[in-house]
C-alpha cells in the first residue's frame, strides 16, 4: 500500500510549511488551498483505485460461478475485439504479433485506471454521482458480456459486472465519506460571500441533506474547506482524518485482492482437471499413419524453419483472451442442421474409438503478410471429417445436399465456415486431436480443432470446437465473414525467403538464398529467385511431402559487392505462377512477392 501512504505523508509536510507560512502572517485562504486541495485529491483517487479493485476483485471471482469470460476484463476486452473493424485489427496483428492481447488487456486497465481516478475525484464534489459511475461501468461490463452470445452465455454472464460494480459503488461511497474533516466537528463558518455547501455534510459521512451532497460549486472540495478560515484561529486542521482513511483503504484493497487472488485460485482448479484429462491422454495409434518425412524434405539450411514446426513455435492466431481449457470428459459434439436426418452426438472417447488418420498439413492465416511467419507445418492426427459427415446423413451439394456451408462453433463462440463440398471433395478434412505426436496443446485447440488442407484458418481451423452445424453461406455469416473477410479462401501460392535475412550484410562469393514455399492441396512446381529484376533462377526443391505441405527451396547466389535485391516467386502445380501483384490480407489474403534486400561486402 506504499501508492496510499506516500501521497499522505507528502501531505503532512506540506500542511506544516503551509503551518509555518500561515504563522508568518500571510494570507490562509489562497495559498493553503491547493495544498490541502492536493492530498484530498491524491486520497479521493485512492478511493477511485481501491474502488475499482473492490469491483474488479468480486467480479473476478463471482465469474468463476458463471465462465471465464464473464469476468469483466476478459468480457470488455472480447467486446472490443469484436467491434475492432478488421483492418485495425489486422494492424494490430500485424504491429503486436502475438502481444496483441497483452497490448489489449494493458490498454483495457489503463483505461479504467483513468476513469477510477476521476471517479474518484468526482466523489469529491458529487459522492453519489461518482458512486453510481461504478455502477455505471457494471453495466457497461455486463452489456459486454451479454454482447458475445457464445455457446452457454447467458443472462448470468451479467452477474459478475453486477457484482462487482455493487460492492465497487459501495466502497467509493464508502471511503469517500471519509475524506471529510475528523472529529465530527463542523467546520467554522464561512467567511460572508463563501458559499459552503459541504458544510451541512456530517463529519463521517452520514450524510446530510442531498443537495449538498450533490453539491456542483466548483473550485470547492470537502477536505479544502477545514482550512482555517483566519490567521489566528484555531490550529490548522487536517484535511481528513489520514490515519481512518488508510485504514480504511488498506483493509479494502486487502479484501479485493484476496477475492481477486480467490478466483484465479478457483479457476485454476478448474483449469487443472482439463490439464489433467490432457496428461491421462494417450493417443491411439492411427488407422492411416502419416508416410514418413522424405529424406530431402528438409535441407537442414540455418535460417530456414524446420520441414516440422514444433508445437511451441507454431504461430497462433485467435480471439480467445483467455484459452478455453476443456476437459476431454465432459467435451462434446454436436453435429446437426439442414440435411443432416441422422443429429450426432459425440464424446470424445467417441472420437477415438474411430480409425484415426495421421498427416502433415502446412496451416496459413489469412493474415499473413507477403513474407510473414502466420504458416507452420505439423503433424496432425484426427478423424476424418467426411466419413463422419456422412454418418450424419449429410450430403455434399454436388449430390443434392441442401446445406453448402458447415459452420463450426467453438466453446467460447467462434464460429468458422467451410465449404460442405471443400470438406467432403476427399481431401484430408479432419477433426484434430494430436500434434506432433501429443494431444492437442491448449492454445491450437485442445481437445478437438478442425482441419482441412488448403484453406486459410479462419474458415476451416477452428478450435476447441463444439458443435457443427450445416447449413448454407446465403442463411449465416461466421465471426470474421461479419467482419468483412471473405466467406470462402483458399490459400494463395507463395514463396518466402528466410536467408538471408532483410538488410543483412553477407559476404561476396557464393551465399545460400533459401526459404519455404507453399500451395497447399495443389503443390509447388517450381520456385524461382531473381537478382535487381534480373532474369529468374530456378531454385532446388526439397523433396515433396505432399501437396498439403510447404516446401523448402535453395538457390545458390554468387554475390557481388554492394546493395541487391533478392525476389522470389513459386509456381503451383496448377501453373500458375505467383502474382506480382500486391493485395492486403483482406479480405482473402495477400498476394505479392517477397523481396530482401541485403549488403554484399
Ligand atoms: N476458436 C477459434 N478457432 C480459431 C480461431 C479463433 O480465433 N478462435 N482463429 C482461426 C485462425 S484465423 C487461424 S489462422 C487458426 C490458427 O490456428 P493456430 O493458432 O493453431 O495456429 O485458427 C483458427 N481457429
Ligand atoms: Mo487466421
Amino acid at each position: 500500500m506504499g501508492g496510499v501512504r506516500s501521497p499522505l505523508r507528502s501531505d503532512a509536510r506540506r500542511a506544516r510549511r503551509t503551518a509555518a507560512r500561515t504563522a508568518a502572517g500571510r494570507t490562509a485562504a489562497a495559498p493553503v488551498r491547493p495544498a490541502r486541495t492536493t492530498a484530498v485529491l491524491a486520497a479521493a483517487g485512492v478511493c477511485g483505485l481501491v474502488a475499482a479493485g473492490a469491483a474488479l476483485g468480486v467480479a473476478e471471482s463471482a465469474a468463476v460461478g458463471v465462465r471465464v469470460e464473464a469476468a469483466p476484463l476478459n468480457a470488455v476486452g472480447a467486446a472490443v475485439v469484436d467491434a475492432t473493424p478488421a483492418a485495425v485489427k489486422d494492424w494490430a496483428i500485424r504491429n503486436f504479433g502475438e502481444d496483441d492481447k497483452l497490448v489489449l488487456k494493458s490498454g483495457v486497465l489503463v483505461l479504467l485506471t483513468l476513469f477510477a481516478l476521476a471517479l474518484g475525484a468526482l466523489t469529491l464534489r458529487m459522492r453519489r454521482t461518482g458512486s453510481a459511475g461504478v455502477l455505471a461501468f457494471g453495466v457497461l461490463g455486463a452489456a459486454a458480456a451479454l454482447s458475445r452470445p457464445g455457446l452457454g452465455a447467458g443472462p448470468a454472464d451479467a452477474l459478475p459486472s453486477a457484482a462487482g460494480a455493487v460492492v465497487g459503488a459501495g466502497v467509493l461511497y464508502g471511503l469517500s465519506g471519509l475524506l471529510r474533516p475528523p472529529g465530527g466537528e463542523r467546520h467554522p463558518p464561512s467567511a460572508p460571500g463563501q458559499s459552503d455547501a459541504s458544510d451541512t455534510d456530517g463529519a463521517d459521512g452520514a450524510d446530510g441533506p442531498d443537495a449538498a451532497d450533490e453539491s456542483d460549486d466548483p473550485g470547492r472540495l470537502p477536505g479544502a474547506d477545514a482550512a482555517p478560515a483566519s490567521p489566528g484561529s484555531a490550529p490548522p486542521q487536517p484535511p481528513f482524518d489520514r490515519r481512518r482513511f488508510a485504514l480504511a483503504a488498506a483493509t479494502a484493497a486487502a479484501a479485493s485482492g484476496g477475492a481477486w487472488v480467490l478466483g484465479r485460485e478457483l479457476r485454476a482448479g478448474r483449469a487443472a482437471e482439463a490439464v489433467a484429462s490432457r496428461d491421462r491422454l494417450r493417443l491411439p495409434e492411427p488407422a492411416s499413419a502419416a508416410p514418413p518425412v522424405p529424406p530431402g524434405a528438409d535441407l537442414g539450411i540455418d535460417g530456414v524453419p524446420p520441414f516440422l514446426t514444433p508445437s511451441g513455435d507454431f504461430y497462433r492466431v485467435d480471439t480467445a483472451l483467455v484459452v478455453p481449457r476443456v476437459d476431454a470428459a465432459s467435451w462434446r459434439l454436436r453435429i446437426h442442421g439442414d440435411g443432416v436426418p441422422r443429429e450426432l452426438s459425440l464424446r470424445f472417447a467417441d472420437l477415438l474409438r474411430r480409425d484415426l488418420i495421421e498427416r502433415h498439413v502446412t496451416l496459413t492465416c489469412v493474415s499473413n503478410e507477403v513474407g510473414g511467419s502466420y504458416v507452420g507445418n505439423a503433424r496432425w492426427i484426427g478423424v476424418p471429417l467426411a466419413p463422419l459427415l456422412r454418418e450424419a446423413g449429410v450430403r455434399p451439394p454436388s449430390r443434392g445436399g441442401p446445406a453448402d456451408q458447415l459452420v463450426a462453433r467453438s466453446v467460447e463462440g467462434m464460429t468458422i465456415g467451410t465449404p460442405v463440398e471443400t470438406v467432403m471433395d476427399g481431401r484430408d478434412a479432419m477433426l484434430a486431436v494430436g500434434m506432433n505426436g501429443e494431444p492437442l496443446p491448449f492454445d491450437h485447440g485442445f481437445p478437438v480443432r478442425m482441419l482441412v488442407p488448403g484453406l486459410y484458418g479462419y474458415v476451416s481451423a477452428c478450435k476447441w470446437l463444439t458443435e457443427l452445424e450445416l447449413t448454407t453461406f446465403d442463411a449465416y455469416d461466421p465471426y470474421w465473414v461479419r467482419r468483412d473477410w471473405a466467406a470462402r479462401a483458399p490459400i494463395k501460392t507463395q514463396s518466402r525467403i528466410d536467408t538471408p535475412r532483410p538488410l543483412a550484410t553477407v559476404e561476396a562469393g557464393r551465399v545460400p538464398v533459401a526459404g519455404v514455399a507453399w500451395a497447399q492441396h495443389r503443390g509447388v512446381e517450381r520456385v524461382e529467385v531473381r537478382v535487381d529484376g534480373g532474369p529468374w533462377r530456378r531454385a532446388r526443391l526439397a523433396a515433396e511431402d505432399s501437396v498439403d505441405t510447404w516446401r523448402q527451396w535453395v538457390w545458390t547466389w554468387d554475390a557481388e559487392p554492394g546493395s541487391h535485391t533478392l525476389q522470389v516467386r513459386a509456381t503451383d502445380r496448377g501453373g500458375d505462377v505467383q502474382t506480382a501483384a500486391r493485395a492486403p490480407v483482406l479480405p482473402d489474403g495477400a498476394t505479392g512477392r517477397h523481396s530482401v534486400v541485403v549488403d554484399v561486402v
